[in-house]
């Protein structure tokens, strides 16, 4: 009995010691359920802060959107009551105008392209601009690329899309992305979207195959179409009060822990996205591979007039689309 009792009790001490050891736990928010690949990489960053700071910094992830939808954990991280966030480049569209460009429909050309882009130069000025509102951006993930599915009908070309009903992420510019295709853009907050399709208040949204699967959308929109209008990356930022109450050695871990965990994630997103894509097959999921891109791709010229408006976004938009 008592030989039973000692281990038991020196093991929990040890938890409470791990747990106390750290000075500062950086609490990181995300809309995707634990194990999800985005979470996953944040966790795997913390494991690598705390080793490298000898346990003064840790992070917390508080995954399944516990700390709110994207829209409103930015604000709160803009004001310093989240430390970190990891969201897609979409919602910032409205507020940081440098992250509209890599989020423009049909911009890259390959998830390969896109690696290329956001490891440069314009990567690195997108990244700071962050800097200017109230955040530090510390790292880019994969999102892998976006198509509409619907609970209607496949879609086989632009003109099946004609009066539907699309949500999209909180982003003007991917209202009038919907707009340009012919359909309606609603847009809404992520965790809404399942019973906005399930009532039929939207016919469908878009999405890649991991958050298919992972939202439970492919159960109640199963039309899937391969239009990939998108590849917008997803954003690791950090509240600029949380980076500034850093140490400089703390800030540069935490920036190098950051970049560290990128290789991680794209690993880690690989592995996800063909397991997705599989299951929701499995699933009975009807999807259209065959779609012609040409008309999609055509019917963004609009897009691009009305966003890509400023001399350095033309000049970012030039840059990326010299980028073999
Ligand atoms: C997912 C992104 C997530 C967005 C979501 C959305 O990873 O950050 O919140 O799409 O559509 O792919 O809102």
């Amino acid at each position: 009995m008592f030989k039973l009792v000692i281990p038991t009790l020196l093991a929990s001490t040890a938890l409470v010691s791990a747990a106390n050891a750290c000075e500062t736990t950086l609490r990181s928010s995300d809309t995707h359920p634990d194990g999800y690949p985005t979470v996953v990489a944040v966790e795997r960053m913390g494991e690598m802060l705390e080793e490298r700071s000898e346990g003064r910094l840790c992070i917390e992830v508080f995954h399944s959107a516990q700390l709110g939808e994207e829209k409103d954990t930015i604000e709160q991280t803009q004001f310093g009551v989240i430390d970190m966030n990891r969201v897609s480049l979409g919602p910032f569209n409205n507020i940081i105008e440098e992250t509209q460009v890599p989020s423009l429909p049909y911009i890259f050309r390959s998830v390969e392209h896109m690696h290329k882009v956001m490891d440069g130069p314009v990567g690195q000025q997108i990244l700071d601009a962050f800097g200017d509102h109230d955040l530090v951006g510390l790292a880019f993930y994969d999102g892998g690329s976006r198509s509409f599915y619907n609970s209607e009908k496949p879609i086989t070309s632009m003109a099946d899309m004609e009066g539907m009903k699309f949500r999209v992420m909180q982003s003007d510019m991917f209202v009038d992305m919907v707009s340009a295709l012919g359909a309606n853009a609603t847009p809404m907050p992520y965790g809404e979207v399942y019973s906005g399709i399930q009532t039929g208040v939207i016919d469908g949204a878009e999405n890649n195959w991991p958050s298919y699967d992972s939202s439970g959308h492919f159960e109640v929109a199963k039309y899937y179409t391969m239009d990939e209008h998108l590849i917008v990356p997803e954003v690791l930022v950090m509240s600029r009060t949380a980076f500034d109450g850093l140490s400089a050695e703390d800030q540069e871990l935490v920036r190098q822990a950051a970049k560290d965990s990128v290789p991680v994630m794209r690993e880690l997103w690989a592995a996800r996205e063909a397991e997705s894509e599989a299951k929701v097959r499995e699933a009975g999921v009807e999807i259209v591979t065959d779609i012609d891109k040409t008309p999609f791709i055509e019917a963004m010229v609009p897009v691009y007039e009305k966003y890509v408006t400023s001399p350095v976004l033309q000049q970012m938009v030039q840059d990326i689309q010299a980028t073999e």
